[in-house]
């Protein structure tokens, strides 16, 4: 078997048994970008000329969507009409971590009725398993599917060594639903036990903390190139938030649209030296 790594995106989304991964994998060739912005600004207005932006180079735009300001249900509608205009998924970074029972309601209801619209969402492994079980309620039936954050990008995170080994073999026992893991290097060898070979699976890889021009900032985050990232840790989705819009919520279009391509090209050209093709 060919190591996950190795397979083309075309590859990995003929076999994937779920919808939101295949979706993503056969939205990443046609579109042959890795490249995810995830569009952190708190007016609606700003947000969404950035999304209509950058729409075209991108697989998948992440949203936090509680820091908007401004939100009414007619921003939904607006975030999936862009979404059907510029062909890209959707991926709301809310990183659940409570109870079963209320983070089905986080996921369902509220405001923000999350499962009805986001194709992925992502969750902290720490509460265990039920946490799983409690987002599967809701999403499995919708075709959506869940990251697992196993890893961050931040300085000091205490999500390393055997809290990843769990969180992997949280996500194994729920392929259904698990498509992959937030985390900064690929997950293939990670928590098996001795002996065990590794499983027959395709965890999707999705990495932020990537930036091009500055190796952090002034609150902890850690930035790595996207070669750093689809080369050396062979991770699939590269997750740009201000490398692309800058710190003055993308007020210059040109400049934009020019960071994004720019992102598309390195993720892409990273993507096909690992898995030695080219155009
Ligand atoms: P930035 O502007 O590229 O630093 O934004 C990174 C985004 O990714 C931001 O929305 C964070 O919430 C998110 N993120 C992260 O930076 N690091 C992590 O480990 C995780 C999420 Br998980």
């Amino acid at each position: 078997m060919v190591a996950v790594a190795k397979q083309t995106y075309a590859q990995r989304a003929t076999r994937h048994p779920n919808p939101a991964a295949k979706a993503l994998l056969e939205t990443i060739e046609r579109k042959r970008t890795n490249l995810s912005v995830s569009v952190d600004v708190t007016k609606r207005e700003d947000f969404f000329r950035i999304v209509d932006i950058v729409g075209p180079y991108v697989c998948l735009v992440k949203t936090h969507i509680d820091i908007i300001e401004d939100f009414d249900p007619s921003a939904i509608e607006r975030l999936k009409a862009l979404s059907e205009k510029h062909d890209f998924l959707i991926f709301e970074d809310r990183k659940f971590a409570d109870i079963g029972n209320t983070v089905a309601l986080q996921y369902s209801a509220g405001v923000h009725k999350i499962a009805s619209w986001s194709h992925s969402t992502n969750a902290h492994p720490v509460p265990g398993p039920s946490i799983i079980s409690g987002l599967k309620a809701v999403g499995l039936p919708l075709g959506r599917g869940l990251l697992l954050l196993a890893e961050m990008s931040t300085k000091g995170s205490l999500a390393t060594g055997s809290y990843t080994e769990e969180a992997v073999r949280m996500a194994r026992a729920n392929r259904d639903f698990v498509i992959g893991f937030i985390a900064q290097q690929r997950m293939d060898s990670v928590g098996l036990r001795e002996g065990e070979s590794s499983p027959d699976e395709d965890f999707l890889i999705l990495t932020p903390g990537v930036g091009l021009d500055t190796r952090g900032d002034s609150m902890g985050q850690q930035y790595r190139t996207p070669r750093e990232v689809v080369i050396e840790s062979n991770c699939d989705v590269i997750i740009v938030g201000r490398g692309v819009y800058g710190n003055d919520n993308g007020t210059n279009a040109e400049a934009v649209r020019a960071q994004a391509e720019r992102y598309r090209a390195e993720g892409w050209k990273a993507y096909q030296e690992r898995v030695g093709i080219s155009d």
